[in-house]
């Protein structure tokens, strides 16, 4: 028996990817080799999930139709909105496939047992008499035969593939975003220019606090990146049972190498553990709040900073105050988080409450999580899988989703991504924006 392979081109594959996005094609039946008849296109692609039928004739064309529901043989119509006819282009747009779209979602698969695929009760019809196909004009699908099949209803062959993967992108973004270099120059210039609407205070102090391995030093070393043209590592980032960070840094970032101060200043703390004594002392976090803490403080996870420390900042003033706390947390462990690890963070957040400091979270790793972000960034809001852990990290931590943001820190890669910078940059100009709130709501005699 011949090879059951795929007559499918890479091409024709990409071109066919372009249609349905982030999907895989698996081969279930082949006509050659498994017969051109409908009994054996129901054994082989009934009950298979979403399917793509895929016919060639003799003059090189390659059409077919798309259904997201299986198929299967109660002799009825199964609606389905998703459903289209397609054909790749031979013309001179021939990289653009041609997709008709189901016009009467009701009728978009004929499903019976002694027939092939039947899109649109008779719109296309394949495995008629064998190696054939027909078309018929209707409402269910409106198309040009002559662009369909070139008026060629001779098959050489006719294949179905099962389409994996479906259902993992959502089919527009839930966040709008400009993927453009015009954007990420635009969002560079915005935190570049930026003032803060207390005078004199020139820089936002933001606090990144989170569990260990969070990535909270690669996000300092990634906004530092971005703005120094290439990938950077001055924040000492890596994997361990405990905090790699264990000295409080304050980091500032200029506009380039010799370029001006930023003004922001991205505070790194140690990662929490959910063990008391272990990792940052949840009781550090008012002293931070306050400015109490210096730069280079080394933490004591079993002793909470005290007022007689030489390293003690007494008077701090509001420009050594925290104005906007980050929350890091990664993607990939909302899931795993234990209780006792939430139970803190929310012990935390009821903390900063009190002392009116705006919040936001950071959900790192969302590579790891989700393949297709790591392929292209812009799928970000596009990605189910990640939603998901959004809207999970919400609840858990309380925290509503509008001040959720996924971050892809640079940890692999040698070279600066535009789409990677547009969403660093867009979470710092929303630190920048959260600080606002907090300098909206002190009274106005401790601005002055
Ligand atoms: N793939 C991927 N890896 C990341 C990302 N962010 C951080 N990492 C990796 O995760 C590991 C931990 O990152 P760190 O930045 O050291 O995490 P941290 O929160 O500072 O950890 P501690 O200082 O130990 O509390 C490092 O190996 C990073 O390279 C990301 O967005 N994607
Ligand atoms: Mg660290």
């Amino acid at each position: 028996m011949a090879e059951v392979r795929p007559r499918l081109t890479k091409k024709e594959e990409k071109q066919l990817q372009q249609l349905l996005e982030n999907v895989r094609f698996s081969l279930l039946f082949k006509g050659s080799i498994h017969g051109h008849s409908a009994v054996a296109f129901h054994a082989k692609c009934d009950f298979q999930g979403p399917c793509l039928v895929v016919a060639y004739n003799n003059t090189g064309y390659v059409f077919g139709g798309y259904s997201s529901q299986s198929f299967n043989s109660y002799n009825q119509y199964t609606k389905d909105e998703r459903a289209f006819l397609f054909s790749l282009n031979k013309g001179e747009n021939h990289n653009t496939p041609l997709k008709i779209p189901v016009k009467n979602a009701d009728q978009a698969i004929y499903n019976i047992t002694n027939e092939g695929p039947n899109f649109g009760a008779g719109s296309l019809r394949l495995l008629i008499n064998g190696a054939q196909a027909t078309t018929t004009l209707n409402n269910n699908y409106e198309f040009d035969v002559a662009e369909l099949h070139g008026n060629n209803t001779v098959l050489v062959e006719c294949e179905v593939y099962r389409v994996e993967g479906i259902g993992s992108v959502l089919e527009s973004p839930w966040r709008k975003i400009t993927w453009t270099p015009e954007e990420r120059k635009s969002l560079m210039e915005f935190i570049k220019y930026y003032k803060t609407c207390v005078y004199p205070i020139s820089q936002v102090r933001i606090l990144m606090i989170g569990p260990v391995g969070a990535g909270k030093s690669s996000f300092f070393n990634s906004v530092h990146s971005v703005f120094r043209g290439h990938v950077t590592c001055q924040a000492i980032a890596g994997c361990d049972s405990t905090s790699v960070t264990k000295k409080y840094r304050t980091y500032t970032i200029k506009d380039g190498k010799a370029g001006k101060h930023l003004p922001i200043i991205l505070c790194d703390s140690m990662g929490l553990e959910e063990e008391t004594g272990a990792g940052l002392d949840i009781d550090d976090i008012p002293k931070l709040l306050e400015g109490h803490i210096p730069d280079r403080y080394q933490f004591n996870p079993s002793a909470s900073i005290q007022s007689d420390h030489p390293c003690y900042l007494k008077s701090p003033s509001l420009k050594d105050k925290v104005h906007c706390v980050v929350f890091v947390m990664d993607a990939c462990k909302v899931s795993i988080l234990s209780n006792k690890l939430e139970g803190k963070l929310r012990t935390l957040r009821a903390k900063i409450n009190q002392f009116d400091v705006p919040q936001l979270l950071l959900l790192t790793k969302v590579d790891e999580l989700c393949p297709i972000v790591a392929e292209d960034t812009k799928k970000v809001y596009k990605s189910r899988a990640l939603q998901k852990q959004i809207h999970a990290a919400g609840a858990r931590l309380g925290i509503p989703v509008s001040n959720i943001l996924p971050i892809r820190n640079y940890s692999t890669s040698l070279e600066l991504d535009c789409n990677n910078d547009i969403l660093i940059l867009h979470a710092v100009q929303q630190m920048l924006r959260y600080a606002e709130n907090y300098f909206d709501n002190i009274p106005l005699d401790v601005k002055e």
